[in-house]
């Protein structure tokens, strides 16, 4: 089951990868999907939700499909009823022969007047409800502090916890049930961030932070993606976000604050001398270590994500070296170089960014 649904990775990333993550086909998504809710052993990790704005699992996106059922409500009855209006005047008044000039009515004061007043009122109770709407999903903010501030990059995320300091890439954490702040930024382009069962879609703006509050009512993995173009590996700019209970959530947390062990081991420490010497450490950082580069994502816990490069591959270790080897080739363009290590040194570092946990 696992293996199958990788070499089906493969193939999607070489076929239509992108137009997977981009338009969430479901021809392509489902071998994507369950093979990243299987841990590397094959053990069920958490409950993917549907990536779908119909299955809303906030009350802010609730309250944005209730607005989309009303307006398509209001939407079918005057398409319904001009239409067989149409249809009825058609048939019914059509020129039959021998017959002269139709009637030429000059005016009706009563029809006009009626005419104007109900698209006025329909567009009145549109206005209202979109700005109920409004005020629902995307309340004042007044506190400046978010609970998470977002920061997009061409192409990954980076997500910094103000409150306990934890900073981590690709992969959010939240906990069930709490109104959250998100502030969005961006470090280089406007990106967009959007998961589509838990809210808004809101753009994320170099030097114009926007803010998105977000109370997941239900746990399990929610996928969202980059919703403007943003580059060449726009289409690979995939967003996890991993609701969990509070317990589970703290315990997330308290586990990013810690500083994992030295791995041991001869690859791992190889591993981690190849590391320094080999200008990683210009581009991540790793925590107690000499490695303080911020180009790409932090590397202190990246065994304990599920994915790497934003969603573009699953986090194992056969993954992880192939990564390492070409980046260029899972994600052409992306702005991590190919350095040209051997298979060996590959694995090697392989080994000792898998024990980061
Ligand atoms: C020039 C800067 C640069 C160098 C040098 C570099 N990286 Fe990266 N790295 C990046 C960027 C940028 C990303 C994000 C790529 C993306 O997803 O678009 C990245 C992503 C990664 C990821 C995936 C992280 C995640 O959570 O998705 C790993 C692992 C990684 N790099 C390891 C390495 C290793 C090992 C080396 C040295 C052999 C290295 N990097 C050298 C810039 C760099
Ligand atoms: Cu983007």
């Amino acid at each position: 089951m696992y293996w199958e649904g990788r070499v089906l990775i493969s193939n999607n990333l070489q076929m239509h990868g992108k137009t997977c993550l981009v338009h969430n086909s479901t021809a392509c998504a489902p071998a994507l999907f369950d093979v990243l809710t299987e841990d590397t052993q094959g053990q069920p990790r958490m409950k993917l939700q549907d990536t779908s704005v119909f299955d809303a699992n906030s009350p802010q996106a609730r309250a944005i499909l209730h607005l989309f059922y009303f307006d398509l409500a209001i939407s079918a009855v005057i398409f319904l009823t001009v239409a067989s209006l149409v249809l009825y005047a058609v048939i019914r008044f059509r020129q039959r022969p021998g017959e002269g000039e139709p009637f030429q009515d000059p005016g009706n004061p009563k029809l006009e007047t009626l005419w104007t007043v109900i698209p006025a009122l329909i567009l009145l109770a549109l206005l209202v409800a979109t700005a109920y709407t409004m005020r629902v999903v995307n309340p004042p903010v007044i506190r400046s502090d978010p609970n998470v501030a977002v920061i997009a990059h061409q192409w990954w995320w980076e997500y910094r916890y103000p409150h306990s300091g934890v900073l981590t890439a690709n992969e959010l954490h939240m906990p069930l049930g709490k109104k959250w702040l998100l502030r969005l930024e961006s470090a280089d382009v406007i990106h967009d961030f959007w998961v589509p069962g838990l809210g808004a879609k809101v753009d994320a703006i170099p030097g114009h932070p926007n803010y998105l509050w977000l109370t997941p009512s239900k746990t399990g993995v929610y996928l969202g993606t980059c919703a403007e173009f943003c580059g060449e590996e726009h289409a690979l700019m995939g967003i996890r976000v991993i609701v969990q209970s509070s317990e589970e959530f703290e315990a997330w947390q308290q586990s990013q604050l810690r500083v994992p062990a030295k791995p041991t081991g001869v690859e791992a420490e190889r591993g981690a001398r190849l590391f320094e010497e080999r200008t990683c450490m210009n581009c991540h950082t790793i925590a107690d270590t000499k490695a303080r580069g911020t180009v790409g994502p932090d590397l202190t816990h990246v065994g304990d994500r599920q994915t790497l490069g934003s969603g573009a591959i699953p986090n194992t270790l056969d993954q992880l070296t192939k990564w390492i080897m070409d980046p260029q080739k899972i994600k052409p363009g992306c702005n991590m170089p190919s350095l040209k290590l051997t298979e060996s040194q590959a694995h090697d570092i392989a080994v000792y960014l898998e024990a980061l946990k």
